[in-house]
């Protein structure tokens, strides 16, 4: 059923809590498969039986047999499983057992219309002071530079960056409308209230670079339009060279159109090639107008990538 559903659409995990939540959907996608096939054919059955030409008066006193009774019956207690058994402490864990703040990524989401900004508490670990009376063009979270704990934090928009293999808990925020946090690659779904500050938390698994390794294809180049238009929203996991050595396309870099005959000249037919931004935070309540552009990025590095990413946007605040 995995299978199928990644089939279907279903991507890539890339949370520690990620299998869970697939097993759950997977077992109510069974669930749903053998009401949809009992249900139509116990439909059909019926349609068939009580056809107008065998039963051609009416029949006031209906069924007698208990069968389709018991069997809704079966279908409630079924459903109470997965309830109480999977659905519950699924979620109880989410809610419930928050990792400690020391041993965590602590980083503030503060959503708007229709922008994400990411608020990071810098090297003392403390968030500082935010002032709704501050927030401008250049200061969207109202951040009190005069705050000693505001100092060193450092904030961007649509780009959350964490660490791998280390829990994130992120409080949740808007400054406006109800929106809602996604990352389908996390499995991480939440609303986001005005008014309230809500915690998730999930533990990435795997780095940007392996999941551009784990989701990258083969796609066959051609002079075919089409195919080349799909590939140039995409960036190139590889090196691809001429004969003569010369780089027609590098490695991370997008696929123009104007390189694919050079390629098929060197007898390059085949490229593999990744999404730019395999992860992303999409907001998943229509919130305005600008909805469908409400979209973050998402990059998971090592520790010590991480580290540097934070000490480099740091070394801005000095400037
Ligand atoms: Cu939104």
């Amino acid at each position: 059923m995995q299978q199928l559903l990644h089939y279907l659409g279903l991507p890539l995990d890339a949370s520690s809590h990620g299998p869970q939540v697939d097993q759950m959907l997977a077992v109510v996608h069974w669930l749903m498969l053998v009401l949809f096939v009992g249900w139509g054919a116990f439909f059909g059955y019926t349609l068939i039986r009580f056809r107008k030409s065998r039963n051609p008066r009416a029949d006031y006193a209906g069924v007698k047999s208990h069968v389709s009774s018991y069997l809704e019956i079966g279908v409630a207690v079924f459903e109470a499983i997965l309830l109480v058994g999977f659905a519950v402490p699924l979620w109880a864990e989410r809610v419930n057992e928050f990792p400690s703040e020391g041993d965590a990524t602590v980083v503030r989401v503060v959503a708007e219309q229709f922008a994400w900004n990411i608020h990071y508490p810098g090297a003392d670990g403390k968030f500082g002071r935010t002032d709704i009376k501050l927030i401008s063009a250049e200061n969207p979270l109202g951040l009190d530079r005069e705050d000693h704990d505001a100092k060193d934090d450092v904030f961007t928009v649509n780009q959350l960056n964490l660490p791998v293999g280390k829990p994130a808990i992120l409080r949740l925020s808007s400054k406006d409308v109800i929106h809602s946090f996604g990352i389908p690659l996390l499995r991480v779904k939440q609303d986001v209230i005005p008014g309230e500050v809500i915690p998730v938390w999930f533990t990435p698994t795997l780095t940007s670079v392996q999941l551009a390794d784990a989701t990258a294809r083969t796609y066959t180049i051609s002079m075919k339009d089409t195919s080349n238009a799909l590939l140039s929203a995409l960036v190139s996991r590889e090196e691809y060279r001429a004969k003569d050595g010369v780089v027609i396309v590098s490695k991370d870099q997008p696929i123009s159109p104007d390189v694919i005959p050079f390629l098929l000249q060197n007898g390059i037919t085949e490229i593999v090639a990744v999404s730019p931004s395999p992860m992303e935070i999409a907001c998943a309540q229509l919130c305005g107008l600008g909805h469908y552009r409400m979209r973050g990025y998402v990059t998971i590095q090592t520790e010590e990538e991480y580290r540097a990413w934070l000490a480099q946007e740091a070394s801005y605040l000095q400037e």
